[in-house]
Formats: structure tokens, sequence, C-alpha cells
């Protein structure tokens, strides 16, 4: 046994899994936290496998409140789809609570854990290969927005302030800028530039909330391709997963940063920036499927939005790609030299390509909705 399977084996202990542990690896993507995927056998032979993830701390100071907005939201949704006998396009994970009943436990090493069901039969994808796949992560997002939609906002905490505030990521880039840690600032003048001259179009949708325009909705907030599970076999979305951001935010967050995640050909540390560019093959079936799914909660003017939002999260996902640069790649898991600033460089320019096909995008949400 490797020290990570040794290492898995003992995680699983903590949690109420029935059968013997007979495998673990290691899940490698996104950037936060740390996963496994464990499998365990029981007394029949058959094999169930399960995800056990560890929190991260740096990014979710509270990782008990993180848990508590999970489980509320799942079980929320669990329960209207075994009431309702149906699916209704969005099936949510389940919890395995710790031998203490809790759901979550404090590992030997340090650490806050959880475990999941394994939803057996899909995958997922990090870049989008055909418009249908676009089509189901978008109504399962929207889906998702819908079943919770009937929740009180109060009923789950913010967990990370400001987390979709696109000026106070402007700000926090401008501070970077002039603390310039580790001398980096220099090398992106391009960069910096191209944000400053956009900074007006930052606060368009915090001042639609502010003045009451838009109302917070629970959301997602981490609508990326690869937190959908698509079946493998029909190319449907099953579920949603990573629901650590779950928060009061804007509806308008999460549908942008679908477009900004599924509509580019290349994946968002592609080297080649060349090769971004906004779909718009990808973009209708984002639009057809959101709407869907989602229409009947929306206001005529987050419909409007829709569009805009795509290319004000992709901007301010650029600007936080570019503030852990010159922070020193602090926050997102990196795996070379320059990771963020490329990651950044793919941002900024599909912010371009979405500028140059605004108008069009304009059209068919007038098309969809
Ligand atoms: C992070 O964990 P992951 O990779 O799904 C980040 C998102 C970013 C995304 C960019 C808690 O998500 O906000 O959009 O990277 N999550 C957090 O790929 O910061
Ligand atoms: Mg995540």
């Amino acid at each position: 046994m490797t020290d990570l399977v040794r290492n898995i084996s003992q995680i699983g202990e903590y949690f109420a899994i029935d059968g013997t542990f007979v495998g673990g690896e290691e899940i490698e993507s996104g950037h936060i936290n740390t996963t496994y995927l464990a499998s365990y056998q029981n007394a029949d032979g058959e094999v169930s496998r399960y995800i056990l993830q560890r929190i991260n701390e740096h990014v979710f100071s509270e990782p008990l409140v993180v848990m508590k907005n999970i489980e509320r939201v799942t079980r929320h949704i669990n329960r209207k789809v075994f009431r309702a006998k149906r699916d209704f396009g969005g099936q949510t994970l389940n919890l395995y609570p710790g031998r203490d009943g809790k759901n979550c436990v404090a590992g030997a090493a340090g650490g806050i854990w959880r475990c999941y069901n394994y939803i057996e039969g899909c995958c997922t994808y990090d870049v989008v290969e055909n418009t249908r796949q676009a089509y189901q992560a978008a109504k399962a997002f929207g889906a998702f927005q819908d079943l919770v939609s009937d929740l009180p906002v109060e009923k789950v905490s913010v967990t990370i302030p400001d987390f979709h505030n696109t000026p106070a990521r402007y700000v926090r880039l401008m501070e970077a800028i002039k603390n310039d840690s580790h001398g980096r600032v220099a090398d992106v003048q391009e960069e910096i530039n191209f944000i400053t001259s956009r900074e007006s179009i930052t606060s368009v949708l915090v001042d639609h909330l502010k003045a009451g325009r838009l109302i917070e909705r629970i959301t997602h907030n981490d609508t990326k391709l690869n937190n959908v599970m698509i079946d493998e076999q029909t190319d449907e979305a099953v579920c949603v997963i990573d629901l650590d951001t779950v928060m009061p935010g804007l509806a308008l967050y999460d549908f942008g940063d679908l477009v900004r995640g599924a509509t580019s050909p290349v994946e968002e540390d592609e080297e080649d920036v060349s090769k971004v560019v906004m779909r718009m093959s990808m973009f209708e079936a984002l639009l057809e499927g959101y709407l869907e799914t989602a229409k009947n909660f929306l206001t005529p003017l987050e419909i409007e939005l829709l569009p805009f939002s795509a290319k004000l999260i992709t901007m301010e996902t650029g600007i936080r790609f570019l503030t852990d640069h010159l922070e020193g790649d602090v926050y997102f898991k990196t795996q070379r030299e320059g990771h963020n600033l490329d990651r950044c460089r793919t941002q900024l320019a599909l912010v371009k390509s979405i500028e140059a096909q605004e108008d069009q995008m304009v059209s068919l949400v007038k098309k969809w909705s």
C-alpha cells in the first residue's frame, strides 16, 4: 500500500461507510480542495465508491458553515425530488456522516473532511465537446437554481464575502499592483491596461443590486462545466457538484460563468491565446438549456443582462488570476511558473471575443426568451 492509499484508507475510517476499504486514488481536478476516490467492498462482494474531500481552509475560513450550507441545500433538493417521486432534472449529492453522526470530521493530520456518494457512470469535462453537453450543463445549473428558489436566501450563509463582487476584486488587484510583492508588475502592463480601460463595467451588476433592480438568490457560484456530472452514455447532465460556494448571489454570475467555461474550445490555462474564442453555437446551446429551467423565475432585466454577465465574470476571473499571479500564487493551485498569468490571458482573450460578438449574443437572447 502506498502512503497515499494508506492515508485515504485512514480518512475513510472516520466515516460511516459500509464494507472493507479496497482502494483509493486522488482526483486531480479543481483548483481548491483535495479530493480522493475510495472504494469499499461489502459482504456481498459489491464495490461502492465514495468521494473523500478536504476543505481548503485557506479559502474557506469557516468550513463548518460551508458544510451547513451544503447540508441545507442537498437536504432540500433530495426531499423535493423524493416527495415528487421524479427527477426534476437536478439530482444532488448525498453527504455521508462521520461515525459520530456529524456531516464532516476533523482529520488526524488536521483539516476538515467530508464524504459524498460517488455518482457512477458519469464523467466531467474540462472542455465542451458538443452543443448537447453545453445545453445539458446549463439546464442542470438552471434546475439547481430553480430547486433552491423556494428556500429562503437567509437559510444559507455567506462563506466567502464579496466572492462575486467585481468592483471589490478590481480594488484588490489595484492593491496587488501597488504592492508588487513579487516584482511581477513590470511584465504584465498589457494585461493591466486591458483591465483598467474596462473599469467602468465592473460595477454594473452590483449597482443594479444596490438599487434594488436585481435581487439575491441562492446560487451555485462556481458553474464550471467540470462541476456537472454528465452521464457517459446519454450525455445527459445528472447532477451539479462542488457545492462549497453555494451562497446568496446573483443568478447572472452563474450564467455568465457557464459561458466563460463552456464556450471556449481550449482549457482555461491554454498558452496559445489565439485559440481562445467564444463559440456562438455553444452560447446558444447554453442559453437554450438555462432558459428551459430558469425562465420561470428570472426577471426581464436578468434575461436582458445574460450576455453582459458573461463578459463581466470572465473579466472578474481574469482579475482574480492576475491578482494571484502578482501576490505569488497563493490562492489557486498552480502546476507551473506563470500558470496564473496564462490563465489570466485566456480570460482576457475571451473577454475580447465576447465584446466582438455581443450584439449577436443579445439577438440570440431575444430569440430564446
Ligand atoms: C476555482 O475549485 P474550482 O477549480 O472549481 C474557484 C472559482 C474559479 C475557478 C476558476 C472557491 O474553482 O471561483 O472560477 O477556480 N473557486 C473558488 O477555474 O475560489
Ligand atoms: Mg470549486
